[in-house]
């Protein structure tokens, strides 16, 4: 399907000359309101529950617990009433006072990067559209924007096409869109972040470039445009449109508007209800004009409607209904989004039927899934809801729920489109030391309708145009496939390609084109001059006023307490700040990791990965984890970095020329302070290293395990070429491997690099 392109001046000016954001009315008041989760245990307590609730924050109502929205002497006559509750936010007014403020004092400091949105805050809607503006106009080769249609009030529904270039006629599409709730803000970063990787990510990044240039995507971060306008304005927990049902109520509930089994169960008729589904399916015109846009898509194979909250993974039925014939294809896709979402940032989302949480007729998903037949999911974001207000959970949580959805949004994509899955690591195209000899490992996995790959190869060449060689690929079991990558000198590339076989015989290349476009990966004569995998100690100094939790080197115990489960980089050992059961963490002050000096008088960069969980979310003055920088061997120190989100390995780097300038005095410490007792601070690092620029045409010939340094480890490293007689044993260069490649190994040790 081809749509034509609207450019930025157009954009804009459809924005001036709307109704946007700035409604001059005062917003709801939700004095004297409280949210809690009710434990019900017959239907006469949950109609009583229903009786007195001012509004239903679980919009439907299932078997479990139930979270309402009541007044405070409510919840009081409930509690005299022995019903069983649990308060979960205590004075709603003051939680979203304390969201606007938050909000606009992080709006108050400059921080962007650039970019119109972040994953630090929450943005209104101009703001989303000016980001998904900027995406287009950074790459009007893959992306281009425009409104499916308008809203019950006139505001353009806007939606962007991301491809890669070449006629896109022929790929399966992915729909993906969020916040058709309006008060569910948390889900829009998330469609975001997935279209600023398949832009900015497309020429770096293998598994994006296939995931493009096989699939035509069309993403709608924020679909229910009137509603989150009035959410921003006026009433912070809105959920439906804002459409005038005539008798003093507003709103239909745009996932239950939908024509699959409409006005069946868990919709009501009701105009004032969270969940009124309208006068007819498709009454509402954002339902009609996305329903119009999807069935122009040919081919569409998934979709996800993003909500929140609750972590979840729902699927088809969403009503008793509903028949849905191919359950256990859509499960396993549950499972496995479920899966990767685990593995992103460690929160665990529940795969099931939608209709194992509550009945919900005439919701989009189940129309994309069972009239349109593609696979269509809801993802409930965070957080599960339990002590939270689940709509507004801390800005904290934007980033990691906005990359643990984006990993379930590509790994359904994948399912779907791809005749096989191949799994390749970042660390496999990471530059490459001159010489460098590397093994990598990759999987290629099965998709739905092949299980099974083989004639699994790697292609390679070294610098641009020749003919690419097959390089011997391992099967290492369940998948996984070892190979070795050589470099050569500093300046040219290595590029290659994967291959595997289908069950039904279709070769597969990874990227797509993989021949005429392959994987490259530079080759560089920087020099690792530093590095540090936590398993030895190379000369750090732990200091500080804390008085628990101070730097130590450890496996991870993972005792609970949300330490780290395992390092960073596989070798077993890290640094962390305390790594014993129960209280492990940092109190009663700082502690501090310091540094040897360091020589980047030419130039140097800092590489490390971090973790760390602040489950207090107060990060600030006397609270905080900190990485920073001094040159001048230790007198005078500069914050670098701070950071503030928990719960994942991340890595960072530090360009130390161009953000302090060159220095033969270098020290870098990394600083966890946390003052509050009551108040839980843990962090560790690993994989840290520091990487000089080398001149090119430097050559280390004794640098025999490649890792850009002379060190006794190359002398182990040239018995064990010489046991396996491979081309690093070839010491002098005659083509062979004999004895006397080992007194050529010494003249080229101490001959040093050069
Ligand atoms: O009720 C909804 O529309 C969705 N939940 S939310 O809290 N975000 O409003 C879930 C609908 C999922 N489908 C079924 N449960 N059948
Ligand atoms: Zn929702």
């Amino acid at each position: 399907m081809k749509r034509t392109r609207s450019s930025i001046a157009f954009t804009l000016a459809v924005i001036a000359g709307s109704t946007f954001g700035q409604v001059a009315s005062e917003p709801k008041s939700y004095e004297g309101q409280q949210v809690i989760r009710v434990t019900h245990h017959s239907g006469e307590e949950l109609a009583r529950v229903l009786e007195l609730t001012e509004s239903l924050w679980s919009e439907g109502v299932g078997r479990g617990p139930v979270d309402v929205q009541m007044s405070r002497e409510n919840v009081e006559l409930l509690r005299k009433e022995g019903i069983e509750l649990e308060v979960v936010v205590d004075d709603l007014q003051a939680d979203a006072e304390r969201e606007r403020a938050e909000i606009a004092a992080k709006r108050a400091v400059a921080h962007l990067g650039g970019d119109a949105i972040d994953y630090s805050n929450y943005y209104p809607f101009a703001d989303h559209v000016a980001f998904m503006n900027q995406l287009v106009g950074e790459r009007p080769d893959l992306a281009s924007i425009s409104t499916i249609g308008q809203s019950l009030q006139g505001n353009p529904i806007w939606t962007v096409n991301a491809t890669g270039p070449g006629d896109a006629s022929n790929r399966p599409q992915v729909a993906i869109n969020a916040t058709i709730h309006a008060r569910e803000w948390i889900t829009s970063p998330a469609a975001e972040y997935l279209l600023e990787s398949l832009v900015r990510d497309y020429d770096s990044n293998p598994r994006i470039r296939n995931l493009m240039d096989t699939v035509d995507w069309y993403v709608t971060p924020v679909f229910n445009v009137d509603g989150y306008l009035y959410s921003w304005s006026t009433e912070r927990y809105w959920r439906k449109n804002r459409r005038n049902n005539g008798n003093g109520t507003f709103g239909v509930d745009l996932n239950r508007n939908w024509d699959i089994d409409w006005g069946g169960n868990g919709a009501s008729s009701n105009t004032s209800d969270e969940t009124y589904r309208g006068t007819s399916a498709f009454s509402e015109p954002e339902t009609q004009v996305m329903r119009d846009f999807l069935l122009t898509l040919d081919d569409l194979r998934a979709h996800v409607d993003t909500h929140s909250y609750s972590q979840l993974v729902l699927h088809a039925p969403g009503t008793f209904a509903q028949v849905t014939p191919n359950q256990a294809a859509l499960q396993a896709v549950a499972e496995d989004m479920s899966d990767a979402i685990l593995a992103t940032n460690g929160a665990f989302y529940t795969p099931q039927r939608g209709v194992d949480l509550y009945e919900a007729a005439g919701a989009f998903s189940d129309w994309t899934g069972l009239v349109l037949g593609a696979f269509g999911f809801t993802i409930e974001a965070r957080p599960t809801g339990g002590g939270l207000n689940g709509f507004s959970p801390p800005a904290s949580d934007i980033l990691p729920a906005a990359e643990e959805i984006n990993a379930a949004y590509l790994v359904m994509a994948e399912l779907r489109t791809q005749p096989l899955r191949f799994v390749l690591p970042e660390s496999a195209y990471a530059t490459f030391q001159q010489d460098e000899s590397r093994s990598i490992v990759f999987s290629v996995l099965g998709a739905l309708n092949n299980p099974a790959a083989s004639g699994v190869k790697v292609f390679a060449r070294q610098s641009g145009s020749g003919s690419f060689t097959e390089i011997t690929a391992t099967s290492m079991g369940n998948g996984m496939y070892g190979a070795t990558l050589n470099a050569g000198d500093c300046d040219t590339t290595v590029e290659f390609y994967l291959q595997a076989m289908t069950t039904t015989g279709t070769v597969v290349d990874f990227p797509a084109n993989g021949a005429t476009v392959p994987i490259v990966a530079d080759v560089t004569a920087d020099m690792l001059v530093f590095s540090d995998n936590g398993e030895t100690d190379p000369g750090w100094t732990v200091s500080g006023n804390a008085t628990d939790g101070q730097w130590q080197r450890a496996i991870p115990a993972n005792f609970g307490r949300s330490d780290p489960t395992t390092d960073f980089d596989g070798s077993g050992r890290c640094w962390l700040t305390d790594n014993g059961e129960s209280n492990s963490d940092v109190d009663g002050g700082v502690t501090i990791l310091t540094s040897p000096v360091f020589d980047v008088s030419s130039g140097g960069t800092v590489n490390y990965a971090y973790w760390m969980n602040d489950e207090t979310n107060t990060i600030g003055a006397e609270d905080y984890f900190r990485v920073e920088v001094s040159t001048d061997g230790g007198s005078n120190w500069s914050i670098a970095r701070n950071y503030t989100t928990s719960g994942s390995w991340r890595t960072d780097s530090i360009d130390i020329g161009s953000e302090f300038g060159n220095t033969s005095q270098l020290r870098i410490r990394f600083a966890a302070a946390e003052n509050d007792p009551g108040d839980v601070l843990e962090c560790a690092v690993d994989a840290i290293s520091i990487v000089v620029p080398g001149e090119c045409g430097t050559t280390c010939v004794a640098d025999t395990n490649g890792d850009g340094i002379l060190s006794p480890a190359d002398f182990s490293a040239w018995v064990a070429a010489f046991n396996a007689m491979s081309p690093a044993c070839d010491q002098n260069a005659d083509g062979v491997c004999s004895p006397a490649d080992f007194s050529a190994w010494v003249a080229n040790y101490n001959a040093g690099c050069n």
